[in-house]
């Protein structure tokens, strides 16, 4: 017989947005249980996003698991856009009325969400598996094994936060979904070395895009566009620098070279599922959408569902009624497809594509030309990019 559990709200994943849903359920007095599938050490270490949007860190930091990143993220005010031999500065603060971003690598996030959870006691069950959804328009119930043993966990709701490959997602009927793939990915390193740049380089040339970014003063992070089905056994570290020099190259700015600590390639793809809400069951983050990464949004868009979530089953479990909860899904879906737009248009001004069409370069040269010179359009990127305001949103 397995073993029963009752909670408020069952949250499968321990990725940003579960352990953050976790987070701001806890303080307002509801009882949660995070299911996740890894282990602590390969959540705790799994390099992926490094930039939070202003309203990001501040909920982080409301939400009491801000210290740290308030000790050792960097405030960045602005990111360089470089092309045709030229860097253009972006201005944050001057462009959206004082907001910035703050550098600090996911790893470092859900290592905080994480300590801050098992010290207040709350469960957190590392390597659950067989993970299954039952009766989501009803009673629903999660089973799964944990330590060897089949467990049942009986709930008022689940929030199904476990990424892109979960089992959340595949557990609603008749999602409608869109789907967009590019002809290219990202092939990202680690290095142990400091930045050569104080802001983010955004480089568009002819031998593909570069992204220089950083997770501290003393460690970088860079990428290259590449072939989304390479080998990353076909690219020696010599290789990887050679064309970050090519294609960051600059006149008067030179790139430092350091030890290579990890380094991976990772396909690019736009994708959401709507609606985000069946029965009593929630999507959020990854589990719903996922956009490609030059925009840096997909982190921030999985701290703002659950905002909205966690709002939503506040006011459901203190007698506020169902009327949030039934509006989840819209109102998520609208920051997700500002979102969508934002990331697909970054990616499209910035990379080169592999069906070389000289009329879509001019395009794109023009565009990333009137984006640094217009106001109006430097305004446009600036205020994407930092994330609109929730005040925004709300006007709607
Ligand atoms: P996650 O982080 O994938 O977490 C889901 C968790 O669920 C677990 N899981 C299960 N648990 C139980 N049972 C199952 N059956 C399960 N199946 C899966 C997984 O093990 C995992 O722990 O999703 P979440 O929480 O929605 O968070 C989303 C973000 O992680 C993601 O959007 C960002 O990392 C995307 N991203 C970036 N976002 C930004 O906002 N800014 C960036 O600068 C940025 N850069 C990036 C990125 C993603 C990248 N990669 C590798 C995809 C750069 C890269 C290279
Ligand atoms: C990162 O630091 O990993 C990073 C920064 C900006 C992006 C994507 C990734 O657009």
């Amino acid at each position: 017989m397995a073993s029963e559990e009752r909670t408020q709200v069952g949250i499968v994943g321990a990725g940003p947005a579960g352990l953050v849903l976790g987070r701001l359920l806890e303080l307002a007095g509801i009882d949660t249980v995070i299911l996740e599938a890894r282990s602590r050490d390969y959540v705790e270490h799994r390099i992926r996003a490094g930039v939070l949007e202003h309203d990001t860190a501040e909920l982080l930091a409301e939400a009491g698991v801000g210290e740290r990143m308030r000790a050792e993220g960097l405030v960045h005010d602005g990111i360089e856009l470089r092309f045709g031999g030229a860097g253009h500065r972006i201005d944050f603060p001057k462009l959206t009325g004082g907001r910035h971003v703050v550098l600090y690598g996911q790893t470092e996030l859900v290592k905080d969400l994480i300590a801050a959870r098992l010290d207040t006691g709350a469960p957190l069950r590392f390597e659950a598996t067989d993970v299954a959804l039952h009766d989501i328009e009803g009673e629903p119930w999660i089973a799964y094994v944990h330590e060897g043993a089949e467990r049942i966990l009986r709930c008022d709701a689940i929030a199904g936060c476990d990424g892109f490959h979960g089992v959340s997602r595949p557990a609603v009927p008749g999602l409608k979904v869109w789907e967009r793939e590019y002809p290219f990915g990202w092939l990202g390193i680690l290095a142990d070395v400091p930045p050569s740049t104080d802001e983010l380089i955004y480089a568009h040339s002819e031998r593909g895009f570069a992204l220089h970014s950083m997770r501290s003063l003393q460690l970088s992070r860079l990428y290259v566009q590449c072939d989304p089905t390479d080998d990353i056994a076909n690219w020696s570290d010599a290789r990887i620098w050679e064309e970050l020099h090519q294609r960051l190259a600059l006149d008067g700015w030179s790139l430092q070279e350091g030890p290579i600590l990890d380094k991976g390639i990772t396909p690019m793809r736009s994708f959401v599922a709507e609606p985000m809400r069946h029965g009593r069951l929630l999507l959020a983050g990854d589990a719903a959408h996922i956009v490609p990464p030059t925009g840096a949004k997909g982190l921030n868009l999985a701290v703002a569902d659950v905002r909205l979530l966690a709002e939503a089953l506040i006011a459901r479990f203190t007698g506020g009624g169902e009327a949030l909860l039934d509006a989840y899904s819209d109102s998520a879906l609208q920051r997700v497809w500002r979102a969508e737009h934002f990331s697909w248009w970054m990616t499209s001004m910035l990379h080169r594509f592999p069906e070389r069409d000289a009329f879509g370069e001019r395009l794109q040269l023009s565009q990333l030309d009137y984006t640094c010179r217009s106001e109006a359009a430097s305004t446009s990127l600036a205020e994407n990019y930092v994330g609109l305001a929730t005040d925004w949103w709300s006007r709607a």
